[in-house]
């Protein structure tokens, strides 16, 4: 038994520099040669948006729910701290009372001879109402704000959320499929140099990734989120979402968000050894700016006429390290600022394979 454990030790510690070097192998190339300086985008072909104080970020020492910026969320802000907080804050006091009147009255200089009663039907209906009646009153509008969360309105866009030890990608089934893959951003002194790090107006230290989520502020936004791996969670605090990321299975969830700005979360399940540093961030901007930006990864808005393509494969975005089978073709141009190779659907790599 002994050796079998040497040997998963062995093992693991075999495993685990190689996994921990596999995300930044796996990062598109355009993150690797971005400028390192205060003004390197996080999206580009958009202003990047640096965080507000306080708002979609943690405050230093702050003990309450982050500012929300979904109308669920502030429902659900709400329900917390002006009715269950207020229920524990009154159940606490009442039986911190009835201890301290129990101490003074009943002990024994107070109250030598006990009395004997063993039922008393009043106080016995009294003590079973009062809590079912208790929960009741948590209960219905816990129900009505679960139906809200899990019950989404037809979304105006869909984001596809894939967890990976450890990092996140993001792909835009509903804008041409383009795929983009967010590594947290290091600080200057962990860096090499000409790499990029971390500027505070990429985020705070822990929080700041080198791709954030983009989405049109105002819009119904749907997340279908699973993993590639193991069990990661995306969350976002001042959205109010948090849904895990299961391999094999999809979970939804929605957001519609009234404020632009960058808005910060982490994985919330424990995934391993970078669990801690696999941050998310998205960029919340008004509609125009998004298809601005979407057009900036090589993606299309619904609706509107792709770009003239005489030849497919010249056209195509797929680089030859990522179709080995288009061999002896010519090398395809790569379109400017279009998705790294990685970004490309399945159905796109299929299509020029056949090709
Ligand atoms: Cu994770």
């Amino acid at each position: 038994m002994k050796r079998i454990g040497w040997a998963i030790a062995l093992a693991a510690a075999a495993m685990t520099p190689l996994a921990a070097a596999a995300p930044q192998a796996t990062a598109p190339a355009a993150n690797t040669t971005a400028p390192a300086n205060d003004t390197a985008p996080a999206a580009p072909g958009i202003p990047m948006v640096a965080p507000t104080p306080d708002i979609g970020e943690p405050t230093p020492g702050g003990i309450a729910i982050q500012p929300q910026v979904t109308e669920l969320g502030r429902e659900a802000q709400s329900f917390h701290n002006n009715w269950l907080l207020l229920l524990c804050g009154l159940i606490s006091a009442l039986v911190l009372a009835l201890l301290v009147w129990t101490l003074i009255r009943f002990n024994r200089k107070a109250n030598p001879t006990p009395s004997r009663t063993s039922h008393n039907t009043a106080i016995e209906v009294v003590w079973t109402l009062v809590p079912v009646l208790i929960l009741v009153g948590i209960a219905i509008p816990s129900i009505g704000l679960l139906r809200k969360q899990y019950s989404p309105p037809p979304a105006d866009l869909t984001v596809k959320v894939i967890g990976n030890q450890w990092y996140w990608t993001y792909q835009y089934p509903d804008n041409g499929g383009f795929e983009i893959v967010a590594n947290m951003l290091k600080e200057k002194d962990q860096v090499k140099a000409g790499e990029r790090y971390r500027t505070d107006a990429d985020g705070p230290k822990l929080l700041a990734v080198d791709e954030r989520i983009v989405i049109p502020q105002g819009k119904i936004v749907k997340f279908i989120v699973t993993s590639n791996d193991v069990i990661h969670s995306f969350a976002v605090p001042a959205f109010w979402t948090k849904i895990d990321a299961n391999p094999g299975r999809l979970n939804e969830t929605w957001v519609k968000v009234d404020r632009p700005g960058v808005y910060f979360g982490q994985c919330s399940e424990l995934c391993g050894a970078r669990h801690g540093f696999m941050p998310i961030a998205v960029q919340v901007v008004p509609p125009a700016e998004f298809a601005q930006w979407v057009a900036s990864k090589g993606g299309t808005m619904p609706g509107a006429k792709p770009a003239a393509t005489p030849d497919s494969t010249a056209a195509s975005p797929v680089t030859e390290a990522a179709v080995p089978a288009a061999g002896g073709a010519p090398q395809p141009a790569v379109a400017p600022g279009a998705a790294p190779a990685t970004a490309q659907p399945a159905t796109n790599q299929a299509a020029t394979a056949q090709n």
